[in-house]
Protein backbone atom coordinates (compact mmCIF):
# COMPACT_ATOMS: atom_id res chain seq x y z
CA UNK A 1 0.00 0.00 0.00
CA UNK A 2 1.30 3.33 -0.75
CA UNK A 3 1.72 6.32 1.46
CA UNK A 4 -0.91 8.39 0.17
CA UNK A 5 -3.78 4.88 0.55
CA UNK A 6 -2.36 4.43 3.64
CA UNK A 7 -2.72 7.71 5.41
CA UNK A 8 -6.48 8.31 3.72
CA UNK A 9 -7.02 4.85 5.18
CA UNK A 10 -6.05 5.92 8.57
CA UNK A 11 -7.79 9.32 8.71
CA UNK A 12 -10.79 7.34 7.54
CA UNK A 13 -10.92 5.01 10.58
CA UNK A 14 -9.99 7.99 13.01
CA UNK A 15 -12.67 9.65 11.71
CA UNK A 16 -15.32 7.08 12.36
CA UNK A 17 -13.21 6.48 15.99
CA UNK A 18 -13.62 10.04 16.81
CA UNK A 19 -17.62 9.95 15.73
CA UNK A 20 -18.51 7.33 18.04
CA UNK A 21 -15.95 8.83 20.85
CA UNK A 22 -17.90 11.87 20.90
CA UNK A 23 -21.72 12.38 22.62
CA UNK A 24 -24.66 12.56 20.16
CA UNK A 25 -25.48 15.64 19.10
CA UNK A 26 -29.24 14.64 20.63
CA UNK A 27 -28.24 13.87 24.06
CA UNK A 28 -27.93 16.76 26.54
CA UNK A 29 -26.34 19.29 26.84
CA UNK A 30 -26.83 19.43 23.23
CA UNK A 31 -25.61 22.27 22.41
CA UNK A 32 -22.06 21.79 23.83
CA UNK A 33 -22.08 18.27 22.77
CA UNK A 34 -22.63 19.75 19.22
CA UNK A 35 -19.94 22.32 19.95
CA UNK A 36 -17.69 19.39 20.66
CA UNK A 37 -18.73 17.61 17.27
CA UNK A 38 -17.95 20.79 15.23
CA UNK A 39 -14.53 21.09 17.11
CA UNK A 40 -13.31 18.04 16.20
CA UNK A 41 -15.23 16.16 13.03
CA UNK A 42 -14.25 16.53 9.55
CA UNK A 43 -10.96 18.95 9.97
CA UNK A 44 -7.55 18.32 10.29
CA UNK A 45 -4.89 16.68 9.06
CA UNK A 46 -4.88 14.11 12.02
CA UNK A 47 -0.95 13.81 12.26
CA UNK A 48 -0.84 12.70 15.88
CA UNK A 49 -3.11 10.04 15.01
CA UNK A 50 -1.51 8.90 11.98
CA UNK A 51 1.75 9.04 14.61
CA UNK A 52 0.48 6.89 16.43
CA UNK A 53 -0.70 4.20 13.88
CA UNK A 54 2.69 4.33 12.44
CA UNK A 55 4.57 3.62 15.24
CA UNK A 56 2.53 1.02 16.52
CA UNK A 57 2.81 -0.80 13.58
CA UNK A 58 6.46 -1.04 14.08
CA UNK A 59 5.91 -3.72 17.07
CA UNK A 60 3.05 -5.71 14.87
CA UNK A 61 -0.04 -3.81 17.20
CA UNK A 62 -3.64 -4.45 15.68
CA UNK A 63 -5.29 -0.96 14.65
CA UNK A 64 -8.52 -1.76 16.28
CA UNK A 65 -6.30 -1.74 19.63
CA UNK A 66 -4.36 1.61 18.04
CA UNK A 67 -8.02 3.52 17.83
CA UNK A 68 -8.18 4.54 21.49
CA UNK A 69 -5.05 6.30 22.18
CA UNK A 70 -5.31 7.94 18.92
CA UNK A 71 -8.53 9.07 19.37
CA UNK A 72 -7.44 10.55 22.71
CA UNK A 73 -4.48 12.08 21.57
CA UNK A 74 -6.48 14.30 18.98
CA UNK A 75 -9.13 14.88 21.70
CA UNK A 76 -6.28 16.82 23.53
CA UNK A 77 -5.00 18.36 20.27
CA UNK A 78 -8.74 19.53 19.62
CA UNK A 79 -9.29 21.06 23.03
CA UNK A 80 -6.20 22.69 22.55
CA UNK A 81 -7.14 24.29 19.43
CA UNK A 82 -10.39 25.19 21.13
CA UNK A 83 -8.62 27.11 23.60
CA UNK A 84 -6.16 28.75 21.84
CA UNK A 85 -8.30 30.67 19.51
CA UNK A 86 -9.99 32.02 22.70
CA UNK A 87 -9.63 35.95 22.99
CA UNK A 88 -7.91 35.45 25.88
CA UNK A 89 -5.31 33.34 23.85
CA UNK A 90 -4.38 33.72 20.57
CA UNK A 91 -8.11 35.48 19.84
CA UNK A 92 -8.19 33.48 16.57
CA UNK A 93 -11.33 33.11 14.30
CA UNK A 94 -10.63 31.14 11.54
CA UNK A 95 -9.42 27.08 12.16
CA UNK A 96 -9.41 24.42 9.65
CA UNK A 97 -11.08 26.55 7.19
CA UNK A 98 -14.47 27.68 9.32
CA UNK A 99 -15.23 29.89 12.09
CA UNK A 100 -13.31 29.20 15.35
CA UNK A 101 -15.61 27.31 17.98
CA UNK A 102 -16.49 30.01 20.44
CA UNK A 103 -17.35 32.81 16.91
CA UNK A 104 -19.80 29.68 16.00
CA UNK A 105 -20.59 29.35 19.61
CA UNK A 106 -19.74 31.36 22.06
CA UNK A 107 -16.98 31.66 24.81
CA UNK A 108 -18.02 30.09 27.79
CA UNK A 109 -18.93 26.90 25.35
CA UNK A 110 -15.73 26.89 24.20
CA UNK A 111 -14.09 26.28 26.82
CA UNK A 112 -16.22 24.05 28.04
CA UNK A 113 -15.71 22.22 25.08
CA UNK A 114 -12.25 22.07 25.80
CA UNK A 115 -12.80 21.28 29.03
CA UNK A 116 -14.95 18.49 27.94
CA UNK A 117 -12.53 17.18 24.93
CA UNK A 118 -9.84 16.67 27.57
CA UNK A 119 -11.95 14.77 30.35
CA UNK A 120 -13.37 12.75 26.97
CA UNK A 121 -9.53 11.73 26.12
CA UNK A 122 -8.86 10.69 29.46
CA UNK A 123 -12.50 8.73 29.64
CA UNK A 124 -11.48 6.56 26.31
CA UNK A 125 -8.01 5.93 27.45
CA UNK A 126 -9.16 4.57 30.55
CA UNK A 127 -12.03 2.31 29.16
CA UNK A 128 -10.78 -1.36 28.51
CA UNK A 129 -8.63 -1.31 26.13
CA UNK A 130 -8.93 -4.89 24.32
CA UNK A 131 -5.02 -6.37 23.79
CA UNK A 132 -3.40 -3.83 26.56
CA UNK A 133 -2.13 -4.95 29.92
CA UNK A 134 -3.81 -3.24 32.70
CA UNK A 135 -0.54 -2.19 33.76
CA UNK A 136 0.75 -0.93 29.89
CA UNK A 137 -2.72 1.21 30.03
CA UNK A 138 -2.15 2.79 33.27
CA UNK A 139 1.51 3.94 31.75
CA UNK A 140 -0.06 5.06 28.61
CA UNK A 141 -2.48 7.21 30.82
CA UNK A 142 0.19 8.57 32.73
CA UNK A 143 2.12 9.28 29.28
CA UNK A 144 -0.73 12.01 27.74
CA UNK A 145 -1.83 13.45 31.84
CA UNK A 146 2.36 14.42 32.12
CA UNK A 147 2.38 15.22 27.91
CA UNK A 148 -1.00 17.64 28.69
CA UNK A 149 -0.27 19.23 31.11
CA UNK A 150 1.72 21.90 32.83
CA UNK A 151 5.27 20.05 31.84
CA UNK A 152 3.89 19.37 28.65
CA UNK A 153 1.61 20.88 26.38
CA UNK A 154 -0.48 23.50 29.19
CA UNK A 155 3.25 24.26 30.07
CA UNK A 156 4.18 25.34 26.94
CA UNK A 157 1.40 27.62 26.04
CA UNK A 158 2.05 29.45 29.54
CA UNK A 159 5.22 30.21 28.23
CA UNK A 160 4.53 31.30 24.85
CA UNK A 161 1.83 33.67 26.17
CA UNK A 162 4.72 35.32 28.56
CA UNK A 163 7.05 34.76 24.89
CA UNK A 164 5.07 37.72 23.45
CA UNK A 165 6.60 40.66 22.88
CA UNK A 166 10.14 39.29 24.46
CA UNK A 167 13.91 38.25 22.53
CA UNK A 168 14.05 34.71 22.71
CA UNK A 169 17.27 32.70 22.68
CA UNK A 170 17.20 29.88 20.02
CA UNK A 171 17.36 27.42 23.20
CA UNK A 172 14.51 29.24 24.82
CA UNK A 173 12.14 28.71 21.98
CA UNK A 174 13.48 25.26 21.67
CA UNK A 175 12.64 24.70 25.08
CA UNK A 176 8.60 26.64 24.57
CA UNK A 177 8.39 24.36 21.25
CA UNK A 178 9.04 20.89 23.11
CA UNK A 179 6.49 21.50 25.63
CA UNK A 180 3.86 22.99 23.60
CA UNK A 181 3.94 21.37 20.24
CA UNK A 182 6.76 18.50 20.92
CA UNK A 183 5.16 17.14 23.98
CA UNK A 184 1.85 15.83 22.52
CA UNK A 185 3.42 14.70 19.32
CA UNK A 186 6.20 12.92 21.20
CA UNK A 187 2.77 10.66 23.35
CA UNK A 188 1.49 10.50 20.41
CA UNK A 189 4.17 8.35 18.91
CA UNK A 190 4.88 6.47 22.45
CA UNK A 191 0.77 5.56 22.72
CA UNK A 192 0.83 3.97 19.46
CA UNK A 193 4.49 1.78 20.36
CA UNK A 194 2.80 1.04 23.79
CA UNK A 195 -0.22 -0.78 21.71
CA UNK A 196 2.33 -3.12 20.71
CA UNK A 197 5.61 -4.96 22.36
CA UNK A 198 8.23 -2.38 22.19
CA UNK A 199 11.15 -2.57 24.84
CA UNK A 200 12.41 0.04 26.93
CA UNK A 201 15.08 0.40 24.11
CA UNK A 202 12.75 1.18 21.85
CA UNK A 203 10.87 3.20 23.72
CA UNK A 204 14.20 5.31 23.99
CA UNK A 205 14.60 5.55 20.59
CA UNK A 206 11.27 6.64 19.43
CA UNK A 207 11.30 9.34 22.27
CA UNK A 208 14.24 10.94 20.66
CA UNK A 209 12.62 10.71 16.28
CA UNK A 210 9.87 12.28 18.97
CA UNK A 211 11.42 15.29 20.12
CA UNK A 212 13.02 15.86 15.93
CA UNK A 213 9.64 15.54 14.42
CA UNK A 214 8.25 17.82 17.39
CA UNK A 215 10.36 20.48 16.62
CA UNK A 216 10.14 19.91 12.85
CA UNK A 217 6.76 20.52 12.95
CA UNK A 218 6.86 23.66 14.75
CA UNK A 219 9.59 24.88 12.18
CA UNK A 220 7.39 24.04 9.26
CA UNK A 221 4.64 25.55 10.79
CA UNK A 222 6.62 28.96 11.63
CA UNK A 223 7.60 29.09 7.48
CA UNK A 224 3.84 28.47 6.87
CA UNK A 225 2.87 31.29 8.72
CA UNK A 226 5.34 33.53 6.29
CA UNK A 227 4.87 31.79 3.61
CA UNK A 228 1.32 30.30 2.90
CA UNK A 229 -1.73 31.93 2.45
CA UNK A 230 -4.90 31.98 4.93
CA UNK A 231 -6.79 30.50 2.31
CA UNK A 232 -4.29 27.42 2.14
CA UNK A 233 -3.72 27.22 6.15
CA UNK A 234 -7.56 27.14 6.68
CA UNK A 235 -6.16 29.61 9.69
CA UNK A 236 -4.86 32.97 9.37
CA UNK A 237 -1.67 33.63 7.83
CA UNK A 238 1.01 35.92 9.35
CA UNK A 239 -0.86 35.98 13.01
CA UNK A 240 2.94 35.22 14.60
CA UNK A 241 4.48 38.60 13.13
CA UNK A 242 1.05 40.22 13.95
CA UNK A 243 1.12 39.30 17.46
CA UNK A 244 5.20 39.87 17.65
CA UNK A 245 5.88 36.36 18.80
CA UNK A 246 9.49 34.86 18.74
CA UNK A 247 9.28 31.71 15.64
CA UNK A 248 12.04 30.54 14.14
CA UNK A 249 11.60 32.46 11.71
CA UNK A 250 11.93 35.80 13.01
CA UNK A 251 15.10 34.61 15.09
CA UNK A 252 16.80 32.56 12.50
CA UNK A 253 15.13 34.20 8.53
CA UNK A 254 13.55 32.23 6.52
CA UNK A 255 16.28 30.71 4.68
CA UNK A 256 17.95 29.42 7.94
CA UNK A 257 15.19 28.18 9.18
CA UNK A 258 14.75 26.04 6.33
CA UNK A 259 18.64 24.53 7.00
CA UNK A 260 17.02 24.00 10.12
CA UNK A 261 14.11 22.42 8.85
CA UNK A 262 16.49 19.63 6.79
CA UNK A 263 18.44 19.10 9.54
CA UNK A 264 15.87 17.74 11.91
CA UNK A 265 14.52 16.21 8.83
CA UNK A 266 17.83 14.39 8.64
CA UNK A 267 18.27 13.92 12.40
CA UNK A 268 14.42 12.11 12.73
CA UNK A 269 15.36 9.58 10.04
CA UNK A 270 18.79 8.92 11.80
CA UNK A 271 16.55 8.18 14.78
CA UNK A 272 14.83 5.30 13.24
CA UNK A 273 17.67 3.77 12.02
CA UNK A 274 17.15 0.62 14.63
CA UNK A 275 13.69 0.03 12.74
CA UNK A 276 14.80 -0.92 9.71
CA UNK A 277 11.91 -1.29 7.01
CA UNK A 278 9.62 -1.15 10.13
CA UNK A 279 9.77 2.07 10.21
CA UNK A 280 8.66 2.99 6.45
CA UNK A 281 5.27 5.02 7.90
CA UNK A 282 6.78 7.13 10.14
CA UNK A 283 9.90 8.07 7.56
CA UNK A 284 6.97 8.83 5.18
CA UNK A 285 5.45 10.82 7.98
CA UNK A 286 8.30 12.73 8.86
CA UNK A 287 8.67 13.55 4.99
CA UNK A 288 5.11 14.36 4.52
CA UNK A 289 5.57 17.09 8.02
CA UNK A 290 7.96 18.81 6.13
CA UNK A 291 6.27 19.01 2.57
CA UNK A 292 2.91 19.74 3.69
CA UNK A 293 1.31 22.80 2.81
CA UNK A 294 -0.90 23.47 5.54
C1 LIG B 1 -4.47 25.98 25.15
C2 LIG B 1 -3.39 24.33 26.73
C3 LIG B 1 -3.43 25.00 25.43
C4 LIG B 1 -2.49 24.67 24.54
C5 LIG B 1 -2.45 25.19 23.18
C6 LIG B 1 -0.97 23.42 20.49
C7 LIG B 1 -1.27 24.72 21.08
C8 LIG B 1 -1.14 24.82 22.55
C9 LIG B 1 -1.69 25.77 20.36
C10 LIG B 1 -1.88 25.75 18.90
C11 LIG B 1 -1.20 26.92 18.31
C12 LIG B 1 -0.33 26.51 17.20
C13 LIG B 1 -0.73 27.02 15.86
C14 LIG B 1 0.75 25.76 17.39
C15 LIG B 1 1.64 25.38 16.30
C16 LIG B 1 1.70 23.93 16.04
C17 LIG B 1 0.37 23.34 15.95
C18 LIG B 1 -0.05 22.55 17.13
C19 LIG B 1 -0.38 23.50 14.86
C20 LIG B 1 -1.70 22.92 14.67
O1 LIG B 1 -1.62 21.52 14.52
P1 LIG B 1 -1.96 20.79 13.15
O2 LIG B 1 -1.24 21.47 12.02
O3 LIG B 1 -3.50 21.13 13.04
O4 LIG B 1 -1.73 19.34 13.33
P2 LIG B 1 -4.68 20.27 12.38
O5 LIG B 1 -5.78 21.28 12.20
O6 LIG B 1 -4.20 19.68 11.07
O7 LIG B 1 -5.05 19.21 13.37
Amino acid sequence: MNFSTWMSAVQQRTELALEAALPATGLAPARLHEAMRYAVLGGGKRVRPLLCHAAGSIFGADSGAIDAPAVAVELIHAYSLVHDDLPCMDDDVLRRGKPTCHVEFDEATALLVGDALQTQAFHILSSPLAGIAAGRQLDMLHLLALASGSRGMAGGQAIDLAAVGQQLTIGELEFMHIHKTGALIRAAVLLGAHCGEATPNALESLGRFANRIGLLFQVVDDILDVEASTATLGKTAGKDAAQNKPTYVNILGVTEAKTMASKLRQDAHDALTPFGEAALRLHELTDFIVERTF
